[in-house]
């Protein structure tokens, strides 16, 4: 099963193209000093994890992909064969980490693997832009004095959700939780690692500050209009302006749609006709396919360019970019196996 993976990735790190955009449903990135225990903590985790889980590992020192690949299996104990693991050089490829490893994680998704840890070496920039891509940022320190200055400097302590205070076995683990608690105000979970003490616990408080798992509810959503592909504008419109008495409050011709299309006063909503200028409009070829009848769904949509950014990062199937259209504003299309069955479009509310 995951040798076929293991080939995705290397040919995506041999420059290969992107594959469609996926994510596992929980990406958690383990960062923090050399040596504080995160491999050990990860393998902890993967003792009690249920669902399929991979475990990538970001290699600073080596150029080649699997450097460290030996050394973690064997480290990891509690990897079984459904475990995935991987490493993957942070240098000598082009293009940066961060786009790599979105991809990487679109193939993980595709593959079934619903949990994935990204653990990365807390020294660098590195941390920062894979943190940007986990749902979750675990920060591992321990009670010895110099991992939380030296987290610190590396501007871990700003990227962190969730503290993981590993090596409790050791002298000065209250101490160290109650310095680390009062410095950060971010929850601090005690783990023995080594000897899986704390592993239900640190997953739990994990889980409980995932971003993924607290979406944002946005206000402002509005239908905007209906769209309606009819055969004929004239005649749609003897039936909705003539017989129905709708008032039209806008005619147009949309050339980049290759479609003529009336605007119909609906209240806080609109409904839209849409006629095809020519056999080659997505129009015309709807109408051949399925008939005339409800075409898309056109939502007013707050805070679009975030909005559309997550849409990439769940996988949704955007048409395109978002384009201007009538009226100056932006909108974008989503493919119907996106939105439950309907063509969703989406317009900016400014
Ligand atoms: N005393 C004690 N030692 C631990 C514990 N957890 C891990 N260790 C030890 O700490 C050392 C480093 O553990 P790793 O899990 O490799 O640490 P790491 O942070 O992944 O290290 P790098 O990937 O090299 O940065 C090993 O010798 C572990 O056995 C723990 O809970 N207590
Ligand atoms: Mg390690």
């Amino acid at each position: 099963m995951s040798r076929e993976l293991a080939r995705a990735i290397s040919a995506l790190e041999n420059g290969g193209a992107s594959p469609a955009a996926a994510r596992p449903a929980l990406v958690i990135g383990i960062t923090g000093p050399p040596g504080a225990g995160k491999s050990t903590v990860v393998d902890a985790f993967l003792g009690v994890i249920k669902e399929r889980v991979a475990v990538l590992a970001v290699d600073p020192s080596s150029p080649f992909t699997g450097g460290a690949l030996l050394g973690d299996r064997v480290r990891m104990t509690n990897a079984g064969p459904d475990v995935f693991i991987r490493s993957l050089a942070s240098r000598g490829h082009g293009g940066g980490l961060a786009p790599r490893m979105r991809d990487v994680l679109s193939l993980l998704a595709a593959d079934g693997y619903a949990t994935v840890f990204v653990e990365t070496v807390g020294v660098g920039q590195e941390e920062l832009e894979i943190a940007s891509l986990a749902d979750v940022t675990v920060v591992v320190l321990t009670p010895a004095g110099g991992d939380s200055v030296q987290a610190e400097k590396a501007g871990l302590m700003e990227v962190a959700d969730v503290l993981i205070l590993n090596k409790c076995d050791l002298a000065g683990a209250d101490r160290a939780e109650r310095e680390l608690h009062e410095a950060t105000g971010l929850p601090v979970a005690r783990m023995t690692a080594k000897d899986g003490v704390g592993v239900h616990e640190a997953l739990a408080a994990i889980r409980s500050v995932s971003r993924r798992e607290r979406p944002a509810v946005l206000e402002g959503f509005a239908v905007d209009h209906l769209g309606i592909a009819v055969v004929s504008l004239e005649e749609s419109l003897r039936f909705y302006e003539g017989a129905l008495g709708m008032r039209v409050t806008h005619r147009e011709t949309v050339e980049h749609e290759g479609v003529r299309v009336a605007m119909l006063d609906a209240g806080s909503s609109r409904l839209e006709l849409l006629e095809a200028l020519s056999g080659e409009s997505p129009i015309a070829k709807f109408i051949a396919r399925r008939g005339p009848g409800i075409h898309h769904v056109a939502l007013r949509a707050p805070n679009f360019e975030g909005l559309i950014g997550t849409l990439k990062d769940s996988g949704a199937r955007l048409l395109g970019e978002p384009r201007i259209g009538a009226g100056g504003h932006r909108y974008v299309f989503l493919h119907p196996a996106s939105a439950g069955g309907v063509l969703l479009e989406l317009i900016a509310h400014e």
